[in-house]
C-alpha cells in the first residue's frame, strides 16, 4: 500500500492573504481601594495596610490619611488574583473586628 503523493498547487492549507499580527493582551492590573468610613479606627487601617499590603509604617499612615481625608486611597496595584485575595483578607479582618471598613478593586485603566 502506498501513500498518495502530494502534488500540484491545490494541495495543503491556503496561505493567509495578509499577515495577521497576533494581538497579545497585556494582563490587566487592578487597583485595590480602601474606602473611608466614620467608625473604623485609624490604627486598624494602618495595621491592615502593614499586614495585608506589606506597607511600611510611614506609607501605611500616609495611605490611611489619604483615605480619611479624600474618601478613598489606593492600597496597592496587583494582578487580578492577588488583588482579589487582598480584598478578601482585608474584609475578613474588618469583619472579625466588626469594623465597617470597605475594600474594593477596580481595573487600572491607564495604558500599561
Ligand atoms: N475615618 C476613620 C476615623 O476617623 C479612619 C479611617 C481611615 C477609616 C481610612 C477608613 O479607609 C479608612 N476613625
Amino acid at each position: 500500500m502506498s501513500t498518495p503523493k502530494k502534488s500540484g498547487s491545490d494541495v495543503g492549507v491556503a496561505e493567509p492573504k495578509a499577515k495577521v499580527k497576533p494581538k497579545l493582551e497585556r494582563p490587566r492590573i487592578y487597583k485595590v481601594l480602601l474606602h473611608n468610613d466614620d467608625y473604623t479606627p485609624m490604627e486598624f487601617v494602618v495595621l491592615v495596610l502593614r499586614e495585608v499590603f506589606n506597607k511600611s509604617d510611614a506609607d501605611a499612615t500616609a495611605i490611611m490619611l489619604h483615605a480619611h481625608t479624600r474618601g478613598y486611597a489606593v492600597a496597592g496595584v496587583y494582578s487580578f488574583e492577588i488583588a482579589e485575595t487582598k480584598v478578601q483578607q482585608t474584609m475578613a479582618l474588618a469583619d472579625q473586628h466588626s469594623f465597617p471598613l470597605l475594600c474594593t478593586m477596580e481595573p487600572e485603566d491607564a495604558p500599561q
